[in-house]
């Protein structure tokens, strides 16, 4: 294969941008690996893939978003619902479902000698984005989620990025246990107890989970939070939905799906405008539309069992 890196030199003189998903791990080493070789040029900035898909600004490379709106040189990613679109928008797409990491394609594609050291770090991302999550991991992803919506969220996660290239963690434990993370895992658990306690009492009540889809209405309440919702319900439940109130108004909704499930992730959020991976997918809803959500499911043959967190 061409050097990627060469490629991108003939398009576009230094420095370069590169736009990231910056609400989880994947995103951050993604960027990170393009980081460690071209750190004295790049630019990066994160985003989110419903912001990404209108972004009207140009970028050099893109890592695990839709390409913008605005286009880019260079877009690798691993989202089926990508394919398309990285046709149209990137001037050269890697988009490959089959990886588990976005961070894996990219760490082959550019195949350099300085990278190696990273491997292990790129196949705890692997892991971590399939939903394969422990305590350690799960956590670290809350507060990237905290820190994503935090209002310097551009120089926070930018550290977080530079200590995992840094350190290397290898194992959930070590991904809490940054410099740049665990404080803030310690703020969370002392500012939001209460939450926490009623995240932990969900699965004591959900019965049989066989056939079963829960829809936990979390209201306005903390969304970096979903992650841990997700963890603690995914296996116990064939579907479960994290709908949140965001501060526009608009309902975000964040689905799970066992393996055998009547309806996937996927597919539920595609019949509602929405996309990711077979088994962990979002949309964006209006508030009212929670019947229509209901509809859908108890159409697929699901029982459905709705859970409000009143504030
Ligand atoms: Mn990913």
């Amino acid at each position: 294969m061409e050097d990627l890196l060469v490629w991108l030199e003939s398009q576009v003189d230094p420095p370069y941008s590169l736009l990231t998903h910056g609400e989880d791990l994947d995103g951050l080493v993604s960027a990170g690996i393009f980081w460690k070789l071209l750190e004295k040029v790049l630019s990066v900035a994160f985003s989110a893939p419903y912001w990404a898909i209108d972004d009207r600004r140009r970028y050099d490379i893109v890592t695990d978003l839709p390409p913008p709106k605005g286009g880019c040189k260079l877009l690798i990613d691993h989202h089926p619902s990508n394919v398309e679109l990285g046709r149209k928008r990137a001037l050269k797409s890697f988009v490959k479902p089959n990886y588990p990491s976005t961070a894996l394609l990219v760490w082959e594609l550019l195949k350099e000698e300085g990278l190696k050291d990273l491997k292990p770090l790129v196949d705890l991302t692997s892991e971590v984005d399939s939903g394969k999550y422990d305590e350690g991991s799960i956590k670290f992803t809350v507060v990237i989620r905290k820190l994503f919506s935090s209002p310097g969220r551009e120089k926070a996660l930018k550290k977080v990025m530079e200590e995992l290239i840094r350190e290397v963690p290898s194992k959930g434990e070590e991904l809490l246990r940054l410099s740049t993370v665990l404080p803030l895992w310690k703020e969370i658990e002392d500012k939001e107890a209460d939450f926490l306690s009623w995240i932990d009492s969900l699965s004591e009540r959900i019965g049989d989970g066989k056939d079963l889809a829960v829809i936990i209405h979390v209201g306005r309440g903390p969304g970096y939070l979903s992650p841990l919702i997700h963890y603690k319900l995914q296996n116990l439940v064939d579907l479960e939905a994290v709908l949140r109130i965001s501060d526009n108004g608009k309902g975000r909704l964040s689905i799970r799906s066992r393996r055998g499930s009547r309806v996937s992730a996927l597919e539920l959020a595609a019949k509602l405008g929405g996309g990711g991976h077979e088994r962990a997918a979002g949309a964006t809803i209006s508030p009212q539309n929670v019947e229509l959500l209901e509809k859908l499911l108890r159409r697929s043959g699901l029982r459905v069992v709705i859970i409000n967190r009143s504030h």
